[in-house]
């Protein structure tokens, strides 16, 4: 039996400068993919995914994983029009699996997807790379949206900073800064002005951990069952960063949050997406222990990593290189898959992409969308499938 995990590459559909025959080059089997097309909270019909899957299958490749379905605003907050989005959701995931498609990963993020304050970052070796940091992101919070309550939210000595930091800045740079922000990273839904995201934001007034927490758990116990019947594994993307940004709450950041959500409906169909890079921005996030504890409800792997800086600070390292101890979660990862064959599990093969990747070689203008490089991603994915074909050989060896 072919037990190597699934290798899988995201791709933005047909706006994508990497297209479908770029990726076949790079020997992987699965298409990461969404219909990016469709507004947040339609219903996404059998008839658009069998289009789209067969010009995957056209190319030669499978669509292995539908990253994301987004969760409609009124759904995270239950209010509105809630029942009929969670009812379009239920639908989309049923023909999701009639189109056998199945692996669903999604978030539950308010407002924002994943967050960045810098997406040129450069390093010493000449690559760039994606920064998240907490002075700029302050900065940006209490002097371009001048949030209501901002202060509050920071420390005396990050105040400070942030101060300063702003006074440093050009126009222009408040200007990037605020795109970087707030124009929407690949995958999201879509971007704001400030005013727009300020109005977003007054619509939580109320929302705090716990009705976030609750909305999460109802939204669950909808929708899991009927994505158990269809045959869709569900794999919830943890927050990223993993604390909460603009007074918004995020409940997905830590172990036990992963823990609490999986108990809520306890079924390999509730799962989880494993990001490295997203829970290892927490040093008190124990990665390979998270592996033992909850990887039986893995349903799709985003291996990546960081490198913590001060504070909150982090930037995006080579995925070999950083805080995340990727050799020892890939061998605990390997160890999750021979429980599973223990226990006639049949899915052995959980799929895993290079989950972003550093823009190498920028004179090339390959033009690809921030983190998703075609060169930066291909590094990470040869380094990645090698430590795992090394840890298993090893494992061969020492058996025989
Ligand atoms: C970023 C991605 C996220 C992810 C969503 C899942 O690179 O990992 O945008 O797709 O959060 O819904």
């Amino acid at each position: 039996m072919n037990k190597k995990f699934e290798k899988t590459w995201r791709w933005f559909g047909l706006d994508d400068t990497i297209t479908l025959e770029a990726i076949r080059q790079l020997d992987v089997t699965g298409i990461v993919t969404a219909l990016h097309h469709l507004p947040t909270g339609a219903v996404w019909s059998l008839e658009a995914f069998e289009e789209r899957k067969a010009m995957i299958e056209d190319a030669g490749l499978k669509w292995s994983v539908v990253e994301s379905i987004p969760v409609h605003e009124d759904i995270k907050r239950r209010t509105g029009d809630y029942k009929t989005y969670i009812e379009h959701f239920k639908e989309s995931v049923r023909n999701m699996g009639k189109a056998g498609i199945p692996v669903l990963c999604y978030n539950f993020m308010p407002v924002l997807d994943w967050t960045r304050t810098d997406l040129d970052h450069e390093m010493s070796m000449g690559y760039t790379c994606l920064r998240f940091d907490e002075t700029a992101l302050a900065a940006f919070d209490l002097f371009v949206l001048r949030r209501n309550g901002a202060g509050d939210d920071y420390s005396e000595q990050l105040l400070i900073g942030a101060e300063a930091y702003f006074k440093s800045l050009s126009s222009d740079d408040i200007h990037h800064l605020t795109k970087n922000i707030l124009a929407g990273l690949p995958g999201s839904e879509e971007g704001y002005t400030p005013e727009e995201f300020q109005a977003i934001l007054d619509t939580y007034a109320g929302i705090g951990d716990s009705e976030l927490r609750e909305n999460l758990y109802a939204f669950i116990r909808e929708v899991a069952p009927v994505a158990e019947e269809a045959g869709v594994k569900m794999a919830i993307h943890p927050d990223d960063p993993p604390f909460p940004l603009f007074g918004l709450p995020r409940v997905v950041s830590t172990e036990a949050d992963a823990k609490a959500l999986t108990d809520v409906y306890d079924s390999p169909y509730n799962g989880l997406t494993f990001c490295t890079g997203s829970y290892g921005v927490l040093a008190d996030n124990d990665l390979p222990g998270m592996v033992e504890r909850l990887g039986h409800r893995f349903n799709f792997l985003h291996l990546r990593n960081i490198q913590r800086e001060k504070g909150r600070t982090f930037h995006e390292a080579l995925h070999l290189k950083g805080d995340v101890d990727m050799e020892k979660v890939i061998y605990m990862l390997i160890m999750e898959q021979e429980r599973r064959h223990t226990e006639g599990r049949n899915d052995l093969r959980i799929p895993f992409r290079p989950d972003h990747g550093q823009n190498i070689l920028r004179s090339l203008h390959l033009n690809s969308a921030p983190g998703y490089s075609y060169l930066g991603r291909l590094r990470g994915l040869a380094v990645l499938r090698g430590v795992e074909m090394g840890i298993r050989k090893v494992l061969e060896i020492q058996r025989t």
